[in-house]
């Protein structure tokens, strides 16, 4: 799906703003609120996600459905001449859409985009948009919703009904991205897909063909036009299929970036896309980005700030990633849901290197007890107990790589994260995942999950068979063996000797250790800064260790909001930064280690000091 931007022919108007807004109380379906202006409406932005911005439990953990509403009017010249379209870049995690009272579409998941065509149905003047949302998870839902607290131990009898979220981060919810009318000539140019494939010559210069697709709705004539960073032509070609050859291209770099922009006409349509070249794939333990072995520096993450919850921060994102260069980093993982679009036209402009995930976080029925506490013992994937989930996680997968698979700065997909992966059932529910995601995406880049490990031998783990990188959620010295970083190291070499065998690259995409900014000790006892740099201190040199080893992502760039619970301190406090991006001691530490490890060939010294 294309991002829309404004062009010659294309017109895009934000209805990013204040809308009204109002808490179902449960009548609001039956009441139609949906059909007039709501009655005792509060004030609401768009994009936000709602909960932190009016005050009260009540307000925040909210369960079910709310209303926001706005009028919009489009100039009837523009509905005569062109195809209107309303976008909604992510509403979390149900959303029901009405024009005027009668409702248009219906969308499930809470972190992609969706669109519908709106010029038939628009009056003249005002129209009545009114967008229903719906933060209800459960075991059909990507993310999983549980029957009970994961964080903090069971339900007790007359607690009021609330999500319990089977995963550890709040479940903010509402219009998180922006909402957005578009406009196209009515013959159109509906999506683009272009495909590098480089020569790499000797002398450190590369040439480039990319195929290109061009997919088209009515009749007219298509050219693509590719634009170096300073406008001139770098190759053109007719047709809605063909290719573009780049003589001494410029490639994508991590840290890096090159952008060139392929202007697509299709009759009258024009659409810009900027497109980076490069290539990604893994040869035996290593996993190559131009050819090149690229060591991961880097972090899982979330979006999270405050008051915005998941809702769209651009200036944070740019923050972030100032954050991320300042500290040596190279890349970052779309922990635990797809990024805004806005992240990753910037990470792809800023030389970020990205693995995207989709919402498929809680698949696994035993956390801590789990969904399936209270003496029900239900296993995940069980078919008629356990998760439903695998028909929406298809759509997810394919949402996902329809909206994402022109960025350069992504270079893998991570299926899942932490699923149950070693028990019965994952195989049959992951594998067709799995196909499907190496099918659909043009360039098909490496897949992975992020393994939660849970006590289960390698083999018997769907990660050891279907993933092209192993990818670990570990915390030695922390949740296992904690505060013995010593002895629980060991284990984690002994594990990480186990993951070597298959001849994969193995990466760190979670180690981490709660840390709450300000306390300090001199001994380093666990949530103190100095537990923090000891904990890391000592599972990177278990990392140094071993030259299969290809980045490490800690856990997690900055601290974030989550449920409340006993192992939480007014939230995950893991942070390398604080909510507000202070460095605690640990982020100087990673300053200066980052900064003395290359973005690629890493593992070759790692190599030749052992
Ligand atoms: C992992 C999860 C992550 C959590 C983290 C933690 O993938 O979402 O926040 O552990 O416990 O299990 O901090």
């Amino acid at each position: 799906m294309l991002y829309p931007v404004s062009t010659s022919s294309r017109m895009v108007s934000d209805l990013s703003g204040v809308w009204d807004f109002r808490l179902d109380n449960g009548n609001g379906f039956a009441e139609k609120w949906y059909a007039s202006p709501l009655k005792d409406a509060m004030t609401m932005p768009v994009p936000a996600s709602y909960n932190d911005l009016k005050e009260g439990v009540d307000f925040r953990d909210h369960y079910g459905w709310v209303f926001y509403q706005r009028k919009i009017s489009i100039p009837d010249w523009v509905r005569d001449h062109q195809r209107v379209v309303l976008r909604c870049d992510a509403v979390t995690h149900h959303a029901r859409v009405y024009l005027n009272g009668e409702q248009i579409c219906e969308h499930f998941g809470g972190f992609l985009p969706f669109e519908t065509e709106i010029g038939d149905l628009l009056k003249n003047g005002d129209n009545l948009l009114t967008i229903a949302v719906d933060n209800v998870i459960d075991y059909t839902t990507l993310p999983v919703g549980g029957q009970s607290p994961m964080m903090g131990g069971g339900a007790i009898p007359g607690a009021k009904k609330v999500n319990h979220p089977n995963f550890d981060f709040f479940n903010y919810c509402g219009i998180t991205r922006p909402v957005r009318i578009y406009t196209t000539p009515k013959d159109y140019i509906a999506d683009v897909t272009l495909v590098p494939e480089v020569t790499f010559h000797a002398d450190g210069s590369a040439d480039a063909v990319l195929s290109y697709a061009v997919q088209t709705v009515g009749s007219g004539t298509c050219h693509v036009k590719l634009q170096d960073e300073d406008g001139r032509t770098a190759a053109e070609a007719d047709g809605a299929e063909g290719t573009l050859e780049i003589h001494d291209v410029h490639l994508w770099q991590p840290l890096h970036s090159y952008l060139y922009t392929a202007v697509v006409t299709f009759g009258e349509d024009v659409y810009e896309l900027p497109y980076g070249v490069r290539t990604v794939r893994v040869d035996g333990t290593r996993f190559l980005i131009n050819e090149k072995p690229f060591y991961f520096k880097g972090y899982g993450k979330h979006e999270d700030t405050f008051p915005n919850g998941r809702g769209m921060n651009v200036p944070m994102y740019v923050k972030d990633i100032s954050l991320m260069k300042w500290q040596g980093a190279n890349s970052f993982r779309c922990s635990h849901y797809p990024y805004s679009e806005e992240m990753m036209r910037l990470a792809d402009r800023e030389g970020i290197v990205v693995i995207d995930e989709t919402t498929a976080v809680g698949v696994n029925l035993k956390f801590g007890g789990g969904a399936n506490f209270n003496g029900e013992r239900v296993s995940t994937f069980d078919r008629e107990h356990g998760v439903q989930t695998q028909m929406h996680h298809r759509d997810v997968i394919r949402d996902l790589i329809a909206r994402d698979k022109n960025y350069a700065c992504v270079v893998m997909w991570n299926i899942a994260n932490e699923p149950d992966s070693a028990s019965e059932g994952a195989y049959d529910y992951f594998k067709p995942l799995f196909d499907l995601a190496r099918e659909l995406d043009p360039q098909k880049r490496p897949l992975t999950l992020t393994d939660v490990g849970q006590g289960a031998e390698p083999e018997q783990d769907v990660a050891s068979k279907l993933c092209d990188v192993i990818c670990l959620n570990r915390y030695y010295g922390w949740y296992v063996g904690g505060p013995d970083i010593d002895a629980a190291c060991v284990l984690f070499r002994e594990e990480l000797e186990k993951w070597g065998k298959f001849g994969k690259p193995v990466m760190m995409t979670e180690y981490g250790a709660d840390t709450v900014a300000g306390f300090h000790d001199v001994t380093p006892v666990m949530y103190t800064e100095e537990y923090q740099v000891e904990y890391y201190k000592k599972n990177n040199a278990v990392l140094d260790s071993f030259h299969f080893v290809v980045g490490e992502q800690i856990w997690n760039f900055a601290d974030f909001a989550t449920s409340q619970g006993l192992l939480r301190v007014q939230g995950n406090k893991k942070g390398l930064f604080t909510r507000d991006r202070r460095p605690k001691l640990v982020a100087h530490y990673f300053h200066d280690r980052w900064h003395a490890i290359p973005d690629f060939d890493y593992q070759k010294k790692k190599s030749e000091n052992h």
